[in-house]
């Protein structure tokens, strides 16, 4: 009901003012530096009895409902009373602030604070008291405000699905989005490309930790693009919902669409420590459009009022694990993945010997933090930009010859293979034996076919074991040669502990984790751990090399997930 009471009032707000609500601006310099600001409007303080009354009722702390309601005509509900200092109080403690249920100068400073214009989600009251069910008739259960995490006006309609109690719920059921900054909506503080690029950053943030993938679109008609962002100032853009000048509210999202800037706000850009940060902004109100509500938990892009920039800003722990609830964690294949060792001396003059993991899929590479539990800040990037002078794109495999007198690294892809030098980041062209790379894998290494699975070097027997479809080679670095014995079944080397439960052929990588100390067979989105000394001196009936049964790769590496190739750059 209340859905087909707006959804007309909203149509003819956008009827009635479908353009920019500003006047239009006038140049005479080409590069627009005639272009006079005009001058900000400040917000009216909160200061007052009314006005905690009015904040109270926009941000969802009073009533029983979403107090705030959408139609610019009506008057807001207003709490009074006992209900006034209850949704004080519930405001209060949210705030970290004595629970007084007075409009002390600490709670209206609290008000004052800059913030996003959804409303605040409250713990939902205790379970009420069981009655048994009716089954007739049916009534619809009331939608409580902890449901709305979101402005409830939407214009394509409300979606109840998928819903958890705390408020969160999936938006979009396809996995790619597309978004437009309006070009009718640009801020008057930031260049058009900065703006742009700011916000494709913020959709790129999101996209580093679920299996989401957002494309700027600038063609389709405007009802098609998922996600349009655009910035104004008062009333702006036929939005209901008007912005109250500098200070307070400076954004809010539309579920399933739209999210406005207030204009009025001094908006900057990641590198500054002034103002708000434009990213920090995008990227809260983006989590709302993909139906996250506010949490008030310290560290989560997702609270309410604005933060001051940090000198690293990034989607936390607890921020990745809450939209990963909604829209699941990145699956997908890998080409190869590896440790890649490098000794350094420490302060003391001590070898150390670090290691870094690195995933590889098609033309991109992540780096893994094991320690942090998921890949670096800012990964995804091109393979052709971190690593330099081997194949761009889809390796089929890496190894590192160890021993007392080699440390080699090898690429493999196709028929060839490189050697990288680890001390100048490069594919050798020659080595320090003359050797000029790529080179034929039936070259230097006989009797290994090509192209290649996988392949790994297990250290104490100084051996590489090449895996190609359902055969595994054992390499003698040594002697140059593959062992007498080879190549064998997959399934005779490397046995399944329960039966049947085992890859069988065309592993995409064998992978030897030192953070594990493990080695790893990955296929699709599945791996197999190898048994190790470890687990045999603990049951020592497991087979040498058996294969542990298949597990998730999602469940063990997290957030390795693809961005959309455009901002593969970023
Ligand atoms: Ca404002
Ligand atoms: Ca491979
Ligand atoms: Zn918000
Ligand atoms: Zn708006």
């Amino acid at each position: 009901l209340t859905a087909s009471i707006f959804r007309p009032t909203l149509l003819l707000c956008w009827l009635a003012a479908p353009g920019p609500t500003q006047p239009e601006s006038l140049f005479h310099s080409r590069d627009h530096s005639d272009l006079e600001p005009s001058p900000l409007r400040q917000a009216q303080p909160i200061a007052d009895l009314h006005a905690a009354q009015r904040f109270l009722s926009r941000y969802g702390w009073s009533g029983a409902q979403a107090a705030w309601g959408p139609s610019p005509e009506g008057p807001p509900e207003t709490p009074k009373g006992t209900s006034l200092a209850q949704a004080v109080r519930r405001f209060q403690r949210a705030n970290a602030l004595p629970a007084s249920g007075e409009l002390d100068a600490a709670t209206l400073a609290a008000m004052n604070r800059p913030r996003c214009g959804v409303p605040d989600t409250r713990p939902p009251p205790p379970a009420a008291p069981r009655v048994p069910p009716s089954p007739l008739p049916r009534v619809r259960p009331r939608r409580s405000p902890w449901m709305l995490p979101s402005l409830s006006l939407s214009r394509r309609g409300w979606q109840p699905r998928g819903f958890t109690d705390g408020g969160a719920a999936q938006a979009f059921s396809k996995r790619t989005l597309s978004w437009r900054l309006l070009g009718e909506a640009l801020s008057s503080q930031l260049s058009a490309a900065e703006q742009r690029r700011i916000v494709a950053l913020a959709f790129r943030m999101w996209s580093e930790v679920t299996p989401l993938d957002f494309r700027e679109d600038l063609a389709a008609p405007g009802a098609a693009v998922d996600i349009k962002l655009g910035f104004g100032r008062g009333r702006h853009l036929g939005c209901p919902r008007a912005f109250d000048g500098s200070g307070q509210e400076f954004a809010h999202a539309w579920r399933l669409g739209d999210i406005h800037f207030d204009d009025d706000e001094h908006f900057t850009p990641p590198t500054s420590d002034m103002g708000i940060s434009l990213l920090k902004v995008a990227v809260h109100e983006i989590g709302h459009v993909l139906g996250l509500p506010h949490t008030y938990r310290t560290g989560s892009i997702m609270q309410p009022n604005y933060t001051p920039q940090e000198p690293v800003f990034e989607l936390d722990w607890a921020d990745r694990k809450a939209i990963q609830k909604l829209y699941g964690s990145c699956e997908g294949t890998f080409d190869t993945a590896f440790d890649w060792i490098r000794k350094e001396r420490n302060q003391y003059g001590e070898v150390m010997v670090r290691f870094s993991t690195y995933f590889f899929r098609n033309s991109w590479y992540w780096l893994y933090e094991n320690r942090n539990n998921r890949t670096r800040y800012g990964d995804p990037i091109q393979i052709l930009v971190g690593w330099h002078g081997i194949p761009a794109h889809s390796i089929d495999a890496f190894v590192h010859i160890w021993t007392w007198r080699r440390d080699e690294r090898y690429f493999f892809k196709g028929n060839q293979y490189w050697r990288y030098d680890s001390d100048k980041d490069q594919a050798f062209t020659e080595d320090e034996q003359g050797k000029s790379y790529p080179k034929l894998i039936s070259e230097g290494f006989p009797g290994i076919p090509s192209p290649l699975d996988t392949a790994f070097y297990d250290r104490r027997k100084k051996l590489i074991y090449f895996f190609k479809e359902s055969l595994v080679f054992a390499f003698d670095v040594n002697r140059n040669r593959v062992l007498d014995s080879y190549p064998k079944k997959m399934t005779e080397v490397f046995p399944a502990v329960t039966p049947q439960d085992h890859p069988f052929r065309n592993v995409d990588s064998a992978y030897h984790s030192y953070a594990h100390n493990s080695v790893f067979l990955l296929k699709g989105n599945a791996y197999w751990k190898v048994v190790n000394d470890k687990d045999k001196q603990k049951n020592s009936w497991l087979p040498t090399n058996g294969l542990f049964p298949k597990k998730f790769i999602s469940e063990k590496w997290f957030d390795v997930c693809d961005v959309h190739i455009s901002t593969l750059n970023m």
